[in-house]
């Protein structure tokens, strides 16, 4: 594959950055039909760009280079299941896990469909039993309570999802999500459950991760020690992972085990049995409502042409605004409470995706990859770090996600959180101009001393980038169609940088020394040598093994 940088449009894209622009104010009075021009709509979801920093010129030239990045090319590779995760040599069929019944879907000589659907029928059966209170705890009582276990990809999607639909899930039970291995995420959790009544999902794809492990045997010594018998375990606790030995190992009985497979990366997993806490937190049905949102933005992204793709245009605006404009990170600003979680979701997805810098054939990439997403619910940032956005050095490209439904929500509030979403997406866009802010702190009455001192700090520079997403209602079908959205994104960025979206190699060397310290960190253990270390290194494993305790 071609390095980014030498591809005719991106050249002809370098160009173009240098040509002075009229501001976005201005764009916006002179061409009144941007907005209507600048929108794409899929599966509930409008997308509104034309906030961005770019005409239809520049937009021609993103759609050319993906033209020649050969997406069309990737996209049909990924969707038959050809290896494209060459560094683990797998493939990358997350989009046939929400594949409907009936439909069969060839892969590496099997029809993986066959084998979706069979883990899903049992993810239905047994979230259908729990529910429903057939499946019951060691000593009879109906299952109130519900703990994920895992972390990464294991517990991110899943714990959003939950969240997100939370109006949704009517009487389903209650779901908590333990992930940090300090001790006090799994105490907190497990100090508001009863263990008579609670049961734990271990999830992890390998089944060797420490963190997930070690909360695994913690809440089983909790449950065993409250319960005093082993044998509640098979009522208690249930397995999500690839590794049906590591499972048995553990303790748990394989029957109780919801598999997958390695062409499901973990980022990518809420689709698979890794999303058993959301079939048990919403019902089985609004699972599949899930599945059939993100299949339908699949089919969006697969046949729909770039120019009215939505993941491929929110990919293109991203490399203009990394690539081009300079933008290091990109700010996630979800204006419903319920979408809190979704920042932190989209930046494992984004940042362990493509936060690389070296291309498929191993040589350096050549240009700038995945910015810094950052965010949380945008309300909230607006009373803390959107001054930076608005007035500071840096350009930080927005996506504004609103919903327009209020679902349960009070009206008139929902109202407000919608009209601050509009606003400053407004105010990002036109900023506020030196006559402007004259003007209104002239009206105010204030002195004119006052007014040359405070003159340059009311300035506004505006002509800040954004998107603005639009779900018509935060329901099952919309929230999935809007991950698969960003999925896509994340690929097709990934395409044009040309660098391997679906490994992970930058989470290793941390792990491979946490295993080492860890067994420096007993102070019975003899100390580690001289020249184990830097001296600072040995410094912090000192200061803990000395600590009184
Ligand atoms: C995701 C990553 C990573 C992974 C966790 C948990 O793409 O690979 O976040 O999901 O490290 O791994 P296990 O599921 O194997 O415990």
């Amino acid at each position: 594959m071609p390095a980014p940088s030498s591809l005719a449009a991106w050249q002809s894209l370098e160009q173009r950055r240098l040509h002075p622009l009229p501001s976005l104010r201005e764009r916006f009075v002179a061409d009144p039909s941007r907005t209507a021009r600048m929108q794409a709509g899929a599966c509930g979801i409008t997308l509104d760009y034309s906030k961005n920093l770019l005409d239809d010129d520049e937009l021609a030239l993103l759609l050319r280079l993906a033209d020649e990045a050969g997406l069309a090319g990737r996209i049909q590779a990924m969707f038959g299941g050809e290896r494209i995760n060459t560094t683990e040599a797998r493939a990358v069929l997350h989009v046939a896990l929400r594949c409907p019944p009936g439909t069969r879907w060839q892969a590496g000589g099997s029809d993986v469909a066959a084998e979706v659907h069979a883990v899903r029928a049992r993810m239905r059966a047994f979230s259908q039993q729990v529910r429903g209170g057939e499946w019951r705890g060691h000593g009879g009582e109906r299952i109130t309570d519900v703990v994920n276990i895992g972390i990464g990809g294991s517990d991110l999607g899943p714990a959003m999802v939950c969240e997100a639909l939370a109006d949704h899930a009517d009487d389903g039970p209650r779901m908590h999500f333990v992930s940090n291995v300090d001790g006090v995420h799994i105490g907190d959790v497990t100090r508001r459950c009863d263990p008579r009544s609670t049961l734990f999902v271990v999830a992890s794809k390998t089944f060797t991760t420490q963190e997930t492990l070690a909360n695994a045997h913690a809440a089983r010594a909790w449950l065993v020690g409250a319960l005093g018998d082993e044998a509640a375990v098979a009522r208690h606790f249930v397995a999500v992972s690839t590794n049906a030995a590591a499972v048995r190992d553990f303790g748990i009985d394989t029957a109780n085990m919801f598999g997958f497979w390695d062409w499901v990366g973990g980022r990518f997993s809420l689709w698979s049995a890794i999303g058993l806490p959301i079939a048990l937190a919403l019902g089985p049905d609004r699972f599949d409502e899930l599945l059939a949102g993100a299949h339908s933005m699949d089919e969006h992204f697969r046949t729909a042409p770039p120019a009215a793709n939505l993941p491929v245009l929110m990919a293109l605006l991203g490399i203009w605004n990394v690539n081009f404009l300079g933008a290091a990170s990109q700010l996630i600003a979800p204006y419903h409470q319920r979408l809190h979680r979704l920042p932190a979701y989209l930046q494992q997805l984004d940042m362990e995706s493509n936060g690389k810098s070296v291309r498929h054939d191993g040589t350096p990439v050549d240009c700038r990859t995945s910015p810094i997403l950052w965010g949380e619910q945008g309300i909230n940032g607006q009373h803390a770090y959107f001054q930076l956005v608005h007035q500071g050095t840096q350009l930080v490209p927005v996506d504004f996600i609103g919903v327009l439904d209020p679902g349960r929500a009070h009206e008139g509030l929902h109202r407000i959180a919608f009209a601050n979403l509009v606003a400053q997406a407004e105010a990002l866009m036109r900023g506020k101009t030196a006559a402007e802010a004259e003007a209104e702190m002239r009206a105010a009455g204030l002195p004119d001393a006052r007014i040359a001192a405070l003159l340059p700090h009311r300035v506004f520079p505006g002509n800040r980038p954004s998107n603005v997403l639009l779900l018509d209602r935060l329901d099952p079908f919309t929230l999935g169609a809007l991950i698969a959205a960003y999925e896509h994104r994340t690929f097709v960025q990934g395409v044009i940088w040309d660098v391997n979206s679906f490994d992970q190699w930058g989470v290793e060397l941390g792990k491979q020394l946490a295993a080492r310290v860890l067994a420096e960190l007993d102070p019975h253990a003899p100390a580690p040598a001289a020249d184990a270390h830097d001296a600072s290194t040995r410094g912090l494993i000192e200061r803990y093994r000395v600590h009184p305790r």
